[in-house]
């Protein structure tokens, strides 16, 4: 079993998508172990997105995603980390496979509507970012 955090990003939460998303990832065999609703502030988006800093986006996307609530839950499955991956598309919802949360409901690269872990390093410093260890234990 293995676990990843997902967002539902703020254009998912303004557009009344919380559930279907939620609901895609269910449908595909993910539980969800950990869920909240958090708006967060321009610093907490800088520190969540830290590997990005060099990137040309990196003031846009995390004034964006600080611009209203998001969704933060931590889902549980076998290989959970890709298979979130696989399940949301690719980045520009543009190139994402049909059937991709992002082909779906995402509307450009940057309100692609949910993040979700890249690789076992970045779940273990994401989930911690959002949930403590009292929201994580006993949620079987
Ligand atoms: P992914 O979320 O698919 O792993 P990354 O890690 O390349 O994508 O990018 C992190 C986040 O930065 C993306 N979720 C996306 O919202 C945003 N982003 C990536 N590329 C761009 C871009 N060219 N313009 C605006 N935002 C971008």
């Amino acid at each position: 079993m293995e676990r990843t955090l997902v967002l539902i990003k703020p254009d998912g939460v303004s557009r009344n998508l919380i559930g279907k998303v939620i609901a895609h990832f269910e449908e595909n065999g993910l539980r969800v172990v950990a869920l909240k609703k958090v708006r967060l502030t321009k610093e907490q988006a800088k520190a969540f997105y830290i590997v990005h800093k060099e990137r040309p986006f990196y003031e846009d996307l995390t004034n964006y995603m600080s611009s209203g609530p998001i969704v933060a839950m931590v889902l549980e499955g076998e290989n959970a980390i890709a298979k979130v991956r696989e399940l949301m598309g690719a980045t520009d919802p543009a190139q994402a496979k049909e059937g991709t949360i992002r082909k779906l409901y995402g509307l450009d690269k940057e309100k692609n509507t949910v993040h979700g872990s890249d690789s076992p390093e970045s779940a273990s410093r994401e989930i911690p970012f959002f949930f403590s260890e009292f929201e994580l234990m006993n949620a079987e």
